[in-house]
């Protein structure tokens, strides 16, 4: 029974992870103070970087061992505030509001705030798991809630916000009483200590995450600091001033939700420009990322590099087959002969056909390079759609073919390979094709040129370059 539960616990676990958009990691060697590096990376990337967890750790760790430099990351220790960060919930001096045990704060990487028995303040680490206190500004008479569920700090947050306001923030004396009143008297002889909304680390994109990596011995600054990561992977706080041998760390989402309404021809245009290319949604796990995006779209629908071509059907701008598709019933059927856009529902996040080269949509570019072999590169992506009024601009065309082979001939020998490309090569110069025009085999997401059909078929895609 407990395996069971284990099992279906951790399953969730990576759901939840794999959801997330991916990140990419770039280590800048400029000399930079934090805010300097911040506002450096806001401009050329996406921010300072987040880490979430030891995965991305060891993204991190690989490039600063590289570059072998010490790099700032965007976690920086400013003065205490509360979760509830409203200015108008609090009245003159009592966002500053404080109740700290005799000894407290004691700092380190101590960095939440929780109310023990008899009202009084500790600092302790944001990992633990502890029982709560929301705060529900919709119940006048009884705004503070008691979870006993235990959590972490940033969990709890999130369960307070979902279910009630926020987590407790205490704005004065009469407040603090009232807080400590919902504490049962179990916890006089038990000591259990509460989460409020007090914490003191935030990450420069807002991110809640709790992950850390400090070195022996850190966090040891006083009062505000900032995180460099030293080549050995190690975090440490350092005075945020200071910019001698500090680089610095930015971070990019893989994936890019640019707001502005464009045809697809310009969404094109604008995401090679700026990051790397429209998305190609070639896998569920890139679709999950696709979705997430496509939720904060300001329009009904996100264009993606997807498009139907005479004689293609239906590909990636990437270069690769549709073999994964997430088609809103029908639409995938389009005439063979027809050139069409395929685009992303914002809410549901399946796939339309209906939509033309004028509607103007927001977007979605990723910013990873393709770095499989046999994969199209930038420029050499078939663009049939716009192209196809002016044949000066076809450059390349992708066109599937179906082989009927013996059974004992082997199929991945690259000999036989440039056999069948010879043979197809001269029957389309008989039929017109010119001779200067080159014949290349394209390879698959899965590293082959064939895939098997039945026994005795064999299927695969060829490139055309005219
Ligand atoms: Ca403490
Ligand atoms: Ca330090």
């Amino acid at each position: 029974m407990t395996l069971l539960l284990l099992t279906t616990l951790l399953v969730s676990g990576l759901v939840s992870l794999s959801s997330s958009v991916p990140r990419q990691f770039h280590v800048v060697k400029e000399q930079k103070n934090w805010t300097e590096a911040q506002q450096y990376c806001r401009e050329e990337f996406t921010d300072l970087a987040t880490i979430d967890d030891m995965t991305e750790m060891e993204k991190v760790k690989s490039k600063i061992h590289e570059a072998g430099v010490n790099a700032w990351i965007g976690l920086k220790r400013g003065d205490w505030q509360w979760s509830l960060a409203d200015r108008d919930f609090y009245g003159e001096n009592e966002a500053e509001f404080r109740n700290w045990d005799t000894g407290q704060p004691n700092g380190g990487g101590e960095e939440c705030g929780f109310m023990r028995f008899g009202g009084k303040w500790h600092d302790v680490w944001c990992s633990y798991s502890c029982p709560f206190i929301c705060y529900d500004g919709g119940d006048s008479t009884h705004p503070y809630v008691l979870v006993t569920e235990e959590k972490t700090w940033a969990d709890a947050q999130r369960y307070c916000r979902e279910k009630h306001t926020d987590l407790a923030s205490v704005r004065n004396q009469a407040e603090n009483d009232q807080i400590k009143g919902v504490i049962p008297y179990s916890s006089h002889v038990n000591p259990v200590l509460y989460w409020i909304g007090l914490f003191r680390y935030t990450w420069s994109d807002g991110s809640s995450s709790t992950f850390r990596h400090w070195g022996a011995g850190e966090p040891n600054n006083l009062g505000v600091a900032c995180t460099e990561i030293e080549p050995s992977g190690q975090w440490k706080d350092a005075d945020c001033q200071h910019n001698d041998g500090s680089h610095f760390i930015c971070y990019e989402d893989e994936l890019v939700l640019v707001r502005e309404n464009k045809t697809w021809r310009e969404a094109l245009q604008y995401c090679r420009e700026h990051h790397v290319d429209l998305v190609s949604v070639t896998s569920e796990r890139v679709q999950r990322w696709v979705s997430e995006r496509a939720k904060g779209a300001s329009t009904a629908h996100v264009w993606v590099g997807l498009l139907h071509s005479y004689g293609v059907g239906w590909y990636w701008v990437s270069g690769q087959n549709v073999s994964y598709s997430n088609w809103t019933q029908g639409h995938e059927q389009v005439g063979s002969d027809q050139h069409r856009l395929g685009a992303v529902e914002s809410g549901r996040g399946q796939w339309v056909s209906d939509l033309t080269k004028t509607d103007q949509l927001n977007f979605i570019c990723t910013t990873e390079e393709y770095k499989s072999n046999g994969q199209l590169n930038n420029e050499s992506v078939p663009c049939t759609e716009m192209t196809v009024s002016d044949s000066k601009e076809v450059k390349r065309q992708i066109v599937r073919v179906e082989i009927k082979v013996a059974s004992h001939v082997n199929i991945h020998d690259p000999a036989v390979q440039q056999a069948f490309l010879q043979q197809i090569q001269q029957r389309l110069r008989d039929s017109g094709m010119p001779a200067d025009a080159k014949l290349t085999w394209m390879t698959q997401p899965d590293g082959k040129i064939f895939k098997e059909k039945e026994e005795k078929k064999e299927e695969g895609r060829k490139r055309t370059e005219l």
